[in-house]
């Protein structure tokens, strides 16, 4: 029945029922198919309908909208462990050996080290950023510690004009995109030179240059949007993809089916990153699904999907690499779900030590990193050194020293700007509250560090 057949058929004109006035068939003409070997069922169980031709051998198969199988006269419920699971991809070992050649991405030398070096600038801005936080210099902070290869692996597939839509613990992505030191700090400060001038928390990046999108706290709040976006890529015919990043917490958000489902039925070029660290701040997987994780739910949408293992960070480098091909040449959203460990804590606000215990972690720092895994590679190419880690680690701290400092000296951001931006114009409830805000400041100024804001050049309106 899947095989190509070429059927003769006219379809009736059956115009005055209500299923084909829902625009399947409106015309009533000869026409002459094949079926090629993809053609889904949905289509044959349409021509099946239409078909007026008797002598058309027909498989008796349930004939429902939507129906893709066949008949079965055994009372049998089907089992979600009927199977293994989906196995883990993966290109490297733990010692950085490669495991079949063919599955060696072959990136040049400079290409790798950009990647480690990134990977590990990270993993130094990181450590800055959370102490500064446990001084009190910033509000707030979340670490990547663990996860470096997975946004690295991924962002490196990917073309500069493709879109990322993160959900906060994807600061690699944006770093490897070429959001500098600075950008990052003056975010985490909120100051004057922070692109998104004070008005979100630490670590809800964004930048319009970089083609990444700003990070909304509610959890799933990007995933609609992203395939918004895809969808839109899809019908200017540019040749761009969307890429949505997501933890296997926020896939329990009903914002995560909606946007599953609509990128299949619209048929969109979407890549769904997520990042599976094993908890949702304190709640770990086992308490998150009973299926097969995340990768298990994409054939049940429709997705083309993955599991990899997201401390390879060439095994991630080559999924996205060809979820990307995919999802542009054959207009199909494809799911992958990346197998990592979140070894820091959730954010500053948390205390894992509360939930898991000090040898789970110590396990993945220690056996089984991204970092040490790709350096692992690199030696065994000569392409890297102990002598090259020391040179690095040391300038890169320096260079994280410095961006910290000049951040930490800037004025904040003039504070009426936390009334403009919110519409294209400021609405007359808007002005009315700047107008307050600017009387109570009158009288009450010397009650605030006002000082330490600076003065916007350009009027806000
Ligand atoms: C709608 C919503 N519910 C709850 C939260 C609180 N919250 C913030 S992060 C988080 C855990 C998310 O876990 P996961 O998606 O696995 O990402 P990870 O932190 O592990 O990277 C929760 C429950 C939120 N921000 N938004
Ligand atoms: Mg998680």
């Amino acid at each position: 029945m899947r095989q190509a057949t070429t059927i003769k058929t006219i379809l009736r004109c059956f115009s005055n029922t209500s299923y084909l006035n829902s625009g399947c068939v409106q015309s009533c003409h000869r026409v002459s198919f094949s079926i090629p070997a993809s053609v889904s069922n949905a289509q044959l169980i349409r021509n099946r309908y239409f078909s007026s031709d008797t002598s058309t051998e027909r498989e008796d198969r349930p004939e429902f909208p939507g129906a893709k199988s066949g008949w079965t006269d055994r009372l049998e419920f089907v089992k979600s462990d009927l199977y293994d699971g989906i196995p883990v991809y993966r290109v490297m070992d733990r010692e950085g050996k490669v495991l079949q050649e063919d599955q060696d991405p072959k990136l040049p030398e400079e290409m790798v080290v950009q990647m480690y070096r990134s990977m590990t600038l990270l993993n130094t801005m990181d450590r800055i950023l959370y102490e500064s936080q446990r001084q009190g210099r910033i509000s707030f902070y979340m670490t990547n510690y663990g996860e470096e290869g997975t946004h690295v692996g991924s962002a490196a597939a990917l073309n500069p004009d493709d879109m990322v839509f993160g959900q906060y613990r994807e600061s690699g992505v944006l770093m490897w995109r070429g959001f500098t030191l600075d950008n990052f700090m003056n975010q985490c400060y909120g100051n004057e030179l922070d692109l998104g001038k004070g008005r979100q928390m630490p670590v809800h990046y964004g930048s319009k240059d970089l083609g990444f999108v700003t990070i909304s706290s509610p959890l799933g709040t990007q995933m609609p949007q992203a395939v918004g976006a895809a969808y839109a890529f899809k019908r200017a015919q540019k040749g761009q993809c969307v890429i949505c990043y997501f933890g296997e917490g926020a896939a329990s958000e009903g914002d995560a089916h909606a946007a599953f489902n609509f990128s299949a039925t619209l048929e969109c070029p979407i890549i769904f990153f997520c990042r599976n660290n094993g908890y949702a701040i304190s709640t770990p997987t086992s308490e998150q699904y009973r299926g097969d994780g995340i990768a298990g739910r994409g054939p049940a949408y429709g997705l083309l999907s993955i599991r990899v293992d997201g401390n390879d960070t060439l095994a991630v480098y080559n999924a996205t690499k060809r979820a990307r091909e995919m999802a542009v040449k054959e207009n199909r959203p494809v799911l992958i779900e990346a197998m990592t460990y979140r070894i820091g804590h959730h954010s500053t606000s948390d205390d894992s030590s509360a939930y898991r215990s000090v040898d789970e972690v110590r396990f993945w720092d220690s056996t089984d990193h991204p970092i040490s895994r790709l350096r692992n590679y690199m030696v065994r190419q000569d392409w890297w050194n102990d002598d090259k880690e020391k040179e690095w680690k040391k300038k890169s701290k320096v260079a994280v020293m410095e961006a910290f400092a000049r951040a930490e000296k800037k004025l904040k951001p003039d504070w009426r700007l936390m009334f403009s931006d919110v519409y294209e114009k400021m609405t007359p409830d808007l002005k009315e509250q700047l107008q307050g805000m600017e009387e109570h400041l009158k009288k009450y100024g010397d009650h605030y560090p006002l000082k330490n804001y600076a003065k916007s050049n350009t009027p806000i309106e």
